[in-house]
């Protein structure tokens, strides 16, 4: 084609264009919105149906989803909103600087919430209700870095002094600090959600938003205009959690859920996206999702340029463009922009050419624009059936001027030179004379200021202040006997594993007249692994929708009853949802006012391993209820090999200050362990939960021993006594969890053939020992003259004699994490390495955690201590039948 042929083809498609979109136009003015779509659909699939493949494209052009025409006016005062926000903006600048003055290196992030100023003011203003008309409240995941401006704000406000302010992040400071991000466990009357590990707070918000339906629909929440708001930033949602759950929020028709991304492109080392557009990533996924996606990008300055585009030049200049170059036009001059980004065609140039440099470089962007923000945040509240994803581009640093506003090293910067400092200052109005603004002092408008006034005004009529956290909640009546008794006794005829008994105590919890209703099991998806598919009939497994089809088992006795006000909280194969759901429940007390207890049920290994961060999540924000991990042990559940068999769980629950972690043998010592677990957490509302390893091994449960209680709790307790009183050969055996069956039996062996007299020991938590012996320890450093303290491992085997053997399904650590308090050396047996598939009592061999391999321990320790010679011992490694040559289980 000539050149004079393909401008006449351009020239004709121009025109073709023209006439269709003045049809639609047309459409669009006469028939609606919906008649328009209904007829686009037609054309799509009449051009299917003719055998030609349209693109597919997930994305809407670069550009705000909503228009000029469709923007509500604006409420508030624009003015004083702004004025309120730049103080805010000011004083967040001044308490990280401030703060880094004082001490090089505290850190602070000022970058990322003076990107994200009017994502949050507008909000404050106009949208976050600390208490909704029917007695609701938005809960808020605030982004962890932008704690500062939070801050900020609550110090104009006057919630938070000048002196709280000056200690930002030096808690330990006389008067007391603030916490570098949202910590509800150092600050349990503001913040409600940690927020801070990227990838946390957005699957969180989801399971939330879950949750608070679920209470609803079951009844236990008769309030529900609450909305679930998430702020993340825009590097945060390539964590796989943030994106992870966003199908269940859709699904489940969340339209109580907000996010608010803020795409200020930029994460901490550099571009999100340099050679792509997140917005359009984002929206991709959110859109495929079947989320309600509004896409903030231009402010209001673009408005009339975007109007005259009729061609549509400038939108597809617009998606043209991508991240790093956008980042780079931001900060450049005016010139720089007219160049680079219209400079492409003479068209687009033309577009501008009544603006100036200084107007072209002032132009805002959408996220920065409270009308902007304002209008999409309306349309994010009012949308009903689905979720809503607000994506609001922003720049990174903004107003921080030369050095901090859009750089790739903003994130980390804490501090900006006296001249950036002055520009800051005067392009927000702060009334701080120039001879003081080095120090960067705190600026706060006295209480009958316009601002306060208006500030105070505002979240009067959104229900109050907020964050705000406190708990909520009554504290619970005390259980009675009648769930736990039975339990107590044990059961001579039949055995059966701690699995079984668990499942029997949850059944019975969730009849019980005055507890019934408030257990929440959740289980993501192995409730019949661990034999819990009675419930299903007994409780329902809630679904929002009910039960739509008739279940293929229905004609049995346990089918899969999904009902709309069903209890199991059966999630799917997701830990970590589940765990965010029993987290939304654990500090449902908190955050409703409704005492909920759940129980969540998984593989023990797929638990603190696989999900620990969320658990040390569920640590700070003081969440309550019981972590159980089931098929317990490394060489309990027979035949599953290296990813299923958990011998280090319980060591992985000692880092979790509040997390109470222990491995039970017995049904009565499960019953009195989790009896206590209510009362402490539900009727003396202490911030603490629980973790519990239950096992798939069926035993004959014993009756508890008289005065064991005391010891179940603590950590250990004396089970057996040895028969033999006049035996010279004495030991001492500690067992737990599914081990414990293997020391009785070794206790055995020891009695009839080799004339030891050993005392068998249930330890039901080495943590608890762990946590004792160091209080122990450091109270006695701390009053040397004082009486000492013993732990209470020492006192329980003060008095024993013989040789001191430990034996469990979990890594020597544990045993020996506590030999420290004991009164002779310790042998302890563990199950360190990989191991493998094999059936139980081939993993105890091989890991040496049998009988067999407790005796040996026992003998090799008299030998120490001088009482067995070593060919008596050599001669027993013989008789028991053990390898001296097996391969190491730690190293192979
Ligand atoms: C799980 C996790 N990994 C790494 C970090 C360290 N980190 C803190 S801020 C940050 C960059 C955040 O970028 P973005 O999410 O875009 O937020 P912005 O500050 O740009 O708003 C990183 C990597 C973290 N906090 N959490
Ligand atoms: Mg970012």
């Amino acid at each position: 084609m000539s050149p004079t042929d393909q401008s006449v083809q351009v020239g004709l498609e121009v025109l073709e264009t023209r006439e269709w979109l003045d049809s639609l136009d047309y459409v669009l003015e006469h028939g609606g919105a919906e008649r328009a779509g209904r007829l686009l659909q037609q054309l799509e699939m009449h051009t299917e149906r003719s055998g030609y493949r349209l693109p597919f494209s997930a994305t809407t052009p670069y550009q705000n989803t909503i228009p000029p025409s469709k923007q509500p006016p604006f409420p508030g005062s624009q003015a004083l909103e702004r004025r309120i926000k730049s103080l805010v903006r000011w004083n967040a600048l001044a308490m990280v600087m401030r703060a880094n003055k004082r001490q090089e290196g505290i850190g602070g992030h000022i970058s990322t919430y003076a990107s994200a100023a009017t994502l949050y003011e507008v909000a404050f203003d106009h949208f976050f209700r600390a208490q909704t008309p029917d007695g609701d409240r938005d809960l808020i995941y605030f982004q962890g870095h932008a704690a500062p401006g939070i801050y900020s704000r609550a110090f104009i406000e006057g919630r938070i002094t000048e002196k709280q302010l000056e200690n930002f992040r030096r808690e330990l400071a006389e008067g007391g600090g603030l916490s570098s991000y949202p910590h509800p466990w150092l600050m349990p009357n503001f913040w409600e959600f940690p927020t801070v590990s990227m990838g946390l707070g957005p699957i969180q918000a989801i399971y939330q938003a879950r949750f608070n339906r679920y209470l609803e629909n079951r009844g236990l929440k008769p309030c529900h205009q609450g909305k679930v708001w998430c702020f993340p930033g825009d590097g945060e949602m390539d964590e796989p959690e943030s994106l992870g759950a966003i199908t269940l929020a859709s699904r489940e028709k969340l339209d109580n859920l907000i996010f608010v991304i803020n795409c200020n492109l930029q994460r901490l080392d550099g571009p999100v996206r340099g050679n792509g557009k997140i917005i359009q990533e984002l929206e991709a996924a959110f859109r495929g999702a079947g989320w309600n996606v509004i896409k903030v990008i231009w402010g209001t300055d673009w408005d009339q340029l975007i109007e005259k585009d009729r061609d549509g030049l400038l939108v597809k200049r617009m998606g043209e463009m991508c991240d790093g170059q956008y980042q780079k036009l931001f900060v450049e001059t005016g010139a720089y922009f007219r160049k680079n980004f219209f400079g492409t065609d003479p068209r687009l140039l033309k577009m501008v050419e009544h603006l100036s440099d200084e107007q072209l470089a002032k132009m805002r962007l959408g996220g920065h624009d409270p009308i902007k923000v304002y209008a999409a945040y309306k349309a994010a509240v009012e949308h009903r059936g689905s979720p809503t994803v607000v994506l609001a581009k922003t720049i990174k640093g903004y107003g921080l001027g030369e050095s901090g506003e859009g750089r790739n090293i903003t994130h980390q910067q804490k501090k900006i030179n006296d001249a950036e400092l002055m520009i800051f200052r005067s392009r927000f109005g702060i009334p701080i004379e120039d001879e003081s603004l080095h120090d960067a002092p705190f600026y706060r408008p006295p209480d009958d200021s316009a601002e306060v006034r208006y500030m105070r005004e505002r979240r009067k009529q959104l229900g109050g202040y907020l964050p705000e956290r406190k708990m909520r909640a009554p504290k619970l009546e005390p259980l009675g006997e009648e769930v736990f008794e039975e339990f107590y006794s044990g059961a001579e005829d039949r055995k059966v594993s701690t699995t079984m008994v668990f499942v029997r105590m949850l059944a019975k919890l969730l009849r019980d007249p005055k507890v019934g209703k408030l257990i929440v099991p959740i289980i993501p998806d192995e409730a019949r692994t661990f034999g819990m598919e009675a419930l299903f009939r007994q409780v329902g497994i809630y679904s929002s929708v009910g039960q739509n089809y008739e279940p293929v088992d229905m004609d049995t006795l346990l089918y899969y009853k999904e009902a709309k006000d069903g209890q199991i909280l059966e999630e799917g194969i997701t830990e970590a949802g589940s765990i965010s759901e029993f987290i939304a429940a654990g500090t449902s007390p908190a955050n409703h006012g409704i005492n909920v207890i759940p129980f969540f049920v998984f593989y023990s290994m797929f638990g603190l391993q696989r999900v620990g961060d969320l658990a040390w999540a569920a640590g700070d924000q003081r969440a309550k209820g019981f972590l159980c991990g089931g098929t317990a042990g490394r060489t309990t559940l027979a035949g599953e090999g290296l990813q299923h068999q958990d011998g280090h769980s319980h060591l992985l629950a000692y880092p979790i200050p509040n997390l109470r972690a222990y491995d039970p043998a017995f049904a009565y010592e499960l019953a009195v362990i989790i009896r206590e677990g209510i009362r402490r957490m539900y009727v003396e509302q202490e911030d603490i939960f629980y973790y519990i390893t239950l096992m798939n091994e069926p035993w004959i449960q014993p009756g508890m021993p008289e005065g064991a209680r005391e010891g179940i709790l603590r950590g250990m307790y004396r089970f057996r006594a040895a028969q033999q009183k006049e035996s010279k050969l004495r030991a001492q055996l500690l067992g737990s969890g599914a081990i414990l069956q293997e020391t009785i039996k070794a206790a055995d062996i020891l009695q009839e053939k080799y004339n030891v007299a050993a005392d068998v020991w249930s330890v039901t938590s080495y943590k608890e020992l762990y946590r004792d012996g160091n209080a122990c320890e450091r109270w006695n450093m701390l009053h040397p003259d004082e009486p000492q303290r013993t732990p209470f491992v020492n006192e329980q085997l003060a008095e024993t004699e013989g040789v001191l053997v430990a034996a469990s399904d979990y890594v020597k650590a544990l045993p020996e994490s506590v030999s420290q308090w004991m009164p002779r050396p310790l042998i302890a047996l563990g199950t360190d390495g990989y191991g493998r598939s094999e059936s139980r009592a081939a993993l105890r061999d091989f890991f040496e955690v049998d009988a067999k391999h407790i005796v040996l321990a026992t003998l090799t320790g008299l030998m120490r201590e001088g009482k067995l010679d070593a060919a008596a011992v050599k001669m027993a490694v013989t008789d028991l039948g053990i390898r001296p040559d097996k391969p190491d289980p730690f190293a192979s």
